[in-house]
């Protein structure tokens, strides 16, 4: 193999392991490969113009398209404007490769302007974080990078790329990463002690996360679910783990309070846990979880997750659709005729009782959506959904919105939904945009709120920019409305009397006039005032190519 500078054989790299986008934001240091990128015509430099969106694009890329997404960070200051970011990444298991430039090794000892320790920086919120210091082993640790990344459980790593070791040469070979086969049977004994401890539960819960998407393992949860007569609850579920309307699906377990996921998991006799962990919540329940003598199982690729918190019976490291298979087969042998009677007659049950409640649900809407002094939100999801493709991807961080939404475009395709995880705000905007730049015969809308949109909204730049046809919906209430109710709860607990809510929740003073603001970016938009206004702005929306906003009030907010 012929040497050549590593910068040049970085790009090589990423040709070899088939990247067509690098995301990113670029700087000095790392002006020596991003200069390269001209002779690399199928790798396309998408500009972001802050680090957040960086990440953000980046991380519904890698959701989008389900391989190791790559992008580039300015060195110190590039990488801290990108942790948050990194962290829901991380949070959420997005396979994500980072690389940074930094200005050079020789200019250790000088604590040189923006110089940091970029591995330290990086650490806590990536996999794994790392620096080339010898240009031999640049594709080395690149491959170790991608391969890293793309191992279960998933997750950005940070490769530091000084620009004196990238202007070295490397005669290393640029050849495709080797990933490693994860499709791991449990032993048919294992699956048949895991039906054992299982098999007897009146009142059985399936605790289910995102490792489901991550093994396709939708179906077979479902028929698991079938089988055992079990409630499926959600934890750390931000992809399609099973459809809403499938009639075991119960809900997501708290994302804030384990005193509220306790009146759930508590009551169930026994607990299947696959695809997440027992329980990531912001404030978690640290006993009293799980109800004494109720038989705890976990399946799961990440072994980190099996008992991290609380011990189960039967850990069980294997690939959730092949192990959730055997385990229904297992089941169905193991369950009493009883037993079976009793999940086959709660199945039945449930499924009328969500049709009806969804019958219900929907004549509530269209009797709200003739009201001409209401808010445009139903009226608005009720023209999107009647007109939007089937196959059309919907990214959801409407926060208090969400319900409204879920209610009219409900979750059900597996790819087709992509919610917020780990907390971070900023993840529709750039997320839509990538999920478009992936599937770009596919309908992408991302809902977002007034505060959330703001974090990332320079992201409708990049859209403009690559003319990314993505549509934003900005469910816009004039305020920060989760942190309203979630203040309410807190009062409840601590037994604070209920008060006025804090200014800083309001966001009224001044209004943000989102239609100007997008226009300043590119993106052309509307805003949704009144029902009457919904029918058109949808329209306008889809017959537009590029990307389009829409200002969806969803809320007064604080009238003055
Ligand atoms: C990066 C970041 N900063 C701050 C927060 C705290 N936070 C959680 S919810 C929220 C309000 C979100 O407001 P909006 O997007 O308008 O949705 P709404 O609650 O009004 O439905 C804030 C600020 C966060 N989650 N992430
Ligand atoms: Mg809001």
């Amino acid at each position: 193999m012929v040497s050549r500078p590593a910068r040049v054989a970085i790009l090589e790299q990423l040709r070899a392991d088939g990247v067509r986008h690098m995301f990113g934001n670029p700087g000095t240091v790392e002006q020596g490969f991003l200069d390269e990128l001209r002779n690399f015509p199928d790798i396309e430099y998408i500009l972001a113009l802050q680090e957040s969106s960086v990440v953000g694009l980046a991380d519904g890329y890698a959701r989008a398209t389900r391989t190791p997404a790559v992008m580039q960070l300015h060195t110190g200051v590039g990488v801290g404007n990108a942790v948050g970011m990194l962290y829901q990444a991380a949070r959420g298991h997005a396979p994500l490769v980072a690389v940074a430039g930094e200005a050079g090794l020789r200019y250790d000892a000088m604590e040189a302007q923006m110089a940091v320790d970029l591995v330290a920086m990086a650490e806590p919120v990536t996999k794994w974080a790392t620096r080339v210091v010898d240009p031999e082993s640049t594709l080395r640790v690149l491959r170790r990078a991608f391969k890293v990344a793309a191992t279960p459980p998933y997750g950005p790593v940070l490769v530091v790329l000084p620009a004196d070791v990238m202007d070295r040469d490397t005669s290393e070979p640029a050849v495709p990463t080797s990933y490693v086969d994860f499709s791991a049977t449990p032993d048919a004994e294992v699956l048949d002690r895991a039906a054992g401890l299982l098999a007897g539960a009146q009142r059985p819960l399936v605790i289910a996360g995102d490792g489901v998407h991550f093994a396709d393992a939708q179906e077979e949860l479902g028929r698991l679910a079938r089988v055992w007569g079990a409630e499926v609850w959600g934890a750390d579920w931000a992809e399609v783990n099973l459809s809403v309307e499938h009639p075991a699906y119960g809900g997501q377990l708290g994302h804030m309070f384990g005193e509220s996921s306790r009146k759930v998991t508590a009551a169930a006799d026994a607990v299947l846990i696959t695809g997440t962990y027992a329980l990531p919540e912001v404030y978690p329940a640290l006993d009293g979880v799980f109800a004494d003598g109720a038989p705890v199982v976990h399946i799961d690729l990440d072994t980190g997750a099996i008992a991290k918190n609380f011990p189960v019976d039967l850990g069980i490291a294997a690939d959730p659709r092949r192990a959730l298979n055997g385990l229904a087969r297992a089941l169905e042998r193991r369950m009493s005729p009883a037993a079976r009677a009793r999940a086959g007659e709660w199945f039945t049950r449930r499924s009328a009782e969500q049709s009806a409640a969804r019958a219900a649900a929907r004549r509530a809407d269209e009797a709200a959506a003739l009201d001409p002094d209401a808010l445009p939100t139903t009226a608005f999801l009720q023209e999107l959904a009647r007109r939007l493709p089937e196959d059309a991807v919907v990214f959801d961080e409407a926060l208090t919105a969400s319900p409204d939404l879920t209610r009219q475009l409900p979750p059900t395709r597996p790819g087709h939904w992509h919610q917020t995880r780990g907390g971070s705000l900023g993840v529709a905007i750039p997320g839509a945009i990538a999920a478009r730049l992936a599937h770009p015969e596919r309908t992408v809308v991302g809902f977002t709120g007034d505060g959330g949109s703001m974090y990332t909204v320079q992201a409708l730049w990049t859209a403009a920019r690559h003319n990314i046809g993505a549509k934003f919906v900005i469910c816009n209430n004039s305020s920060y409305k989760l942190l309203e109710l979630n203040i309410e709860e807190y009062w409840r607990t601590v037994g604070v009397a209920a008060h006025e809510q804090p200014e800083m929740f309001d966001l009224s003073r001044p209004a943000i006039d989102f239609t100007g603001l997008a226009r300043s970016l590119g993106v052309p938009g509307v805003r949704v005032e009144k029902p009457d206004q919904a029918k058109a702005a949808v329209e306008q929306a889809l017959a537009t190519p590029g990307p389009f906003l829409i200002d969806l009030v969803t809320g007064r907010g604080r009238q003055e």
